[in-house]
């Protein structure tokens, strides 16, 4: 049995707010929101980080973006602009070592991150 908690979510043994799933990913609400909206998309492959993908995760990546924009419409935010942020790594600010992609909106935000 997996211990990742992003696994035990997708695989309903952690409860989230899941507001999309289909074979290839799932979206989530992020339990501490740094946005009005703010929501998780992963893989449902586990795969730990950016550094660890292949090429032969490309259309797994590719599928996660057309999610990430179909998300920031159907949450209102595709207008105004929204942000998507994938952590890797200490320094990259990552806490959950399951890839993930953080869409973002429903506020300005600055540049560059802090
Ligand atoms: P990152 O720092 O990029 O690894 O982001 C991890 C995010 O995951 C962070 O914003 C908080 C969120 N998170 C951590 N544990 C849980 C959980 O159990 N449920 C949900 N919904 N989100 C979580």
């Amino acid at each position: 049995m997996s211990e990742c908690i992003f696994c035990k979510i997708l695989n309903k043994e952690i409860q989230s707010e899941i507001v999309y799933e289909d074979e290839l990913v799932c979206a989530f609400k992020d339990i501490n929101p740094t946005a009005p909206v703010h929501i998780l998309v992963v893989p449902k492959t586990h795969i730990e980080n950016l550094n660890a993908v292949q090429q032969h995760h490309k259309d797994l990546i590719g599928h996660v973006f057309v999610v990430a924009k179909e998300l920031a419409k159907k949450f209102g935010i595709d207008e105004k602009g929204y942000r998507i942020v994938v952590n890797c790594g200490a320094d990259g600010g990552q806490t959950i070592d399951h890839l993930h992609f953080h869409l973002l909106g429903g506020r300005k935000f600055s540049w560059p991150a802090g």
